[in-house]
């Protein structure tokens, strides 16, 4: 590869993305840039690529742009930026691309200047001349059968701040204007039939002032300071991170955000592939309240916004702690210029806890050995919610998703003293917080030493042989259930807490030399809701990914996103995405190239506890090595503290030991003392 060559999975650096700009403003002429972002490479001529460097061809670099031109005709086009030459140039019907930020920006000005919407703030007790205080979250309409999918569509949640520096959320309108984004006009306005006026009541705010006002910061904590005198114990090259015998790239795109690819391990000496693609591919926030027009919050925060679009300029000490290293994320604007994301993504290791730990109870000889681990991280804000997408790298092989739920409560407004019924909760006088979820769909695409791979769904479940008989006499026999997931339709699976369900993508054809089963990697998930809107609902068929928690297709370059490649105003019919991929179940998903989606989340019944700001909410999952590696594959990172028997029997001389001197706390003043410190 060139040096300077861009690796094939990076993104479009600035200077593609004008590249990519230019060639279609010469051709088409003016229009607004709403997607300009790496094609990835067709996964076979990369895996040539990545097999031999040196002799095959590097992946041409290809740009994939959604326009929209003035009028709102939506045009999908590829570009090969060699050329550059336009090889794909394709006019959508009935279709509306990710809503951009900068969209979104211009309808609370619209919404303040609209007589219709004054006129509706008046009847709610803000007076004209109070409109610059009226704000609105503008989201996509989601879907609403009134107007269908040819006009690209907003609906604006109102709210007010009484002040520049009083979060809205505690102040909810009850009404709900909608704007088109080709008239650039308000066109509708819901109004429901119980009209529940401006709240009087004093705002409770997360802001110092606000702070001040409740009694003010606690005051005892002391620092916490992370130090790593001789810098990380990860490296970059390119995007390419290597840490701990882990090797893989990072990419980041507008709509997933980080996704990291061609993930390995070298197991002493040799690299062992895993993972080809890891991201989160989409989510959906459904919302419980029946009544018209909350069936439209359903927020598709992925594939309607892009968790890259909306992600955060990360802050050093705060959003990470220690030594760490960013990576910037480059965008097209609107207008076709270029917007850069200041630290996009953070990558930092942190202390990890314990990685293992034995002590003989007969003489207290003891090896305590402490794991770190390694985080890329990004954040994003998506309106009223942040999520904090973390891809956290074990020592042990083990991969964990991680995503902390923090930020605002999406609210609407409650008359004083009116109860909110079974779909939300009152968080604080006059505000109602709808009861909803948050459905997160991870994509694998797992390469488990090597692309035929095959799921297995496994059950922990009792024998089924009886107590008394031969086989369970007992009756205390139970293992684990097997069942292979060989076809897309058989692949469509729930979760099972009672039998501790898990899935293993695996290799069938290497077999572990001791217990003779397939190298795996096992997806552990513990937080799988299943999707409440019932079959049928608005967002059954528009989320079909979310039915199950867990399908498997077959490999097909172009299949990332679950809910469809462009998810404003679907109707559900057909269901895009994964059901109409899976079509009649038929294919087979048996040792082949397959792709595992997983949902996870959480159901949310809002609580006081969640206002006015959410304390953070992690969920967690893990992928995990099982019957992958020869024994534990950690026993090399140097102990902490190691004494053997005959090191206990003499008297600790030639003990292993690193002990925190400053605990005082824990071991008194003598703290380490009589320690001789070998590390
Ligand atoms: N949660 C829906 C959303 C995201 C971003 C901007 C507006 C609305
Ligand atoms: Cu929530």
């Amino acid at each position: 590869m060139p040096a300077s060559a861009p690796y094939p999975l990076d993104p479009l650096s600035a200077a593609e993305i004008q590249t990519a700009i230019a060639v279609v403003r010469k051709t088409h002429g003016d229009c607004f840039f709403n997607v300009v972002s790496l094609h990835e490479p067709r996964k076979a001529e990369m895996l040539a690529w990545l097999n031999d460097p040196a002799k095959t061809p590097l992946p041409a670099r290809v740009a994939d742009v959604v326009v929209i031109k003035k009028g709102g005709k939506v045009y999908d086009g590829l570009i090969d930026l060699a050329g550059p030459t336009i090889t794909k140039w394709e006019l959508l019907e009935g279709m509306q691309p990710i809503i951009t930020m900068e969209e979104l920006q211009l309808v609370e000005h619209k919404c303040r200047t609209d007589p219709k919407v004054i006129e509706q703030c008046e009847i709610s007790g803000i007076p004209k001349e109070d409109m610059h205080k009226v704000y609105c979250d503008p989201w996509t309409i989601g879907y609403d059968e009134r107007y269908g999918n040819n006009v690209r569509l907003q609906q604006a949640l109102m709210y007010y701040r009484p002040d520049p520096d009083t979060c809205q959320y505690s102040y909810p309108l009850d009404f709900c204007p909608i704007y088109d984004a080709d008239k650039e006009a308000i066109i509708d306005i819901d109004i429901p039939k119980i009209r529940r006026p401006l709240s009087k009541v004093e705002p409770i705010d997360y802001t110092p002032r606000g702070v001040e006002k409740r009694g003010g910061y606690r005051t005892d904590l002391k620092p916490i300071n992370i130090t790593q005198p001789e810098g990380v114990s990860f490296k970059l090259v390119g995007r390419e991170l290597q840490w701990q015998n882990w090797k893989f790239h990072i990419g980041f795109n507008y709509r997933e955000g980080i996704v990291l690819n061609n993930i390995r391990y070298n197991e002493r000496g040799t690299d062992r592939s895993i993972f080809y693609r890891l991201s989160i591919a989409e989510m959906v926030v459904p919302y419980g309240n029946p009544e018209h027009p909350h069936q439209r919050k359903h927020a598709f925060d992925l594939g309607e916004y892009g968790s890259g679009y909306m992600t955060n300029s990360l802050t050093l000490g705060c959003d990470c702690k220690g030594s760490i290293h960013y990576l910037d994320a480059e965008f097209p604007t609107r207008d076709g210029n270029i917007k850069t994301i200041k630290n996009a993504i953070c990558i930092h290791e942190e202390d990890a806890g314990i990685l293992w730990k034995h002590n003989d109870f007969r003489d207290d000889s003891v090896t305590v050995t402490r794991a770190r681990k390694l985080i890329v991280q990004q954040i994003f804000t998506a309106a009223n919610y942040e999520y904090a997408i973390q891809w956290i790298f074990h020592q042990d092989g083990t991969i964990q998703p991680e995503i902390k739920l923090t930020g605002i409560l999406n609210t609407y407004a409650l008359n004083p003293d009116e109860d909110p019924g079974p779909w939300g909760t009152c968080v604080y006088p006059q505000v109602n917080a709808h009861n909803h979820q948050h459905l997160f769909s991870l994509r694998v695409n797992p390469m488990i030493d090597g692309t035929d791979n095959s799921v297995f769904m496994v059950d922990a479940v009792t024998s089924d042989a009886p107590v008394g008989s031969k086989e369970n006499f007992y009756g205390n026999a139970f293992y684990a259930k097997k069942t292979k997931l060989d076809t897309e339709g058989s692949s469509r699976t729930d979760y099972n807490g009672a039998t501790s369900r898990t899935w293993e993508m695996v290799n069938e054809s290497k077999l572990h030399p001791y217990s003779k089963k397939p190298a795996s990697y096992k997806l552990v998930s513990r937080e799988v809701p299943g999707l409440l809107p019932k079959e049928g609902s608005l967002v059954w068929k528009r989320a079909g990914f979310a039915r199950h928690a867990v399908h498997v297709t077959k490999y097909r370059d172009d299949e990332l996103w679950p809910a469809g490649r462009h998810v404003p105003q679907t109707s559900g019919e057909p269901s895009r995405g994964i059901p109409e991929w899976i079509g009649d179940g038929s294919t087979s998903t048996s040792n082949t190239d397959i792709v595992l989606w997983h949902t996870f989340g959480v159901t949310h019944m809002p609580a006081p506890e969640d206002f006015p700001v959410m304390p953070a909410e992690p969920i967690t999952l893990l992928l995990r090595p099982r019957n992958f590696f020869s024994n534990n594959p950690v026993m090399d990172v140097p102990p902490s503290y190691s004494s053997t028997p005959t090191q206990v029997a003499n008297k600790n001389k030639d003990v292993l030991n690193a002990a925190d001197k400053q605990s005082t706390y824990a071991f008194g003043e003598s703290a380490g003392r009589d320690c001789c410190s070998k590390l």
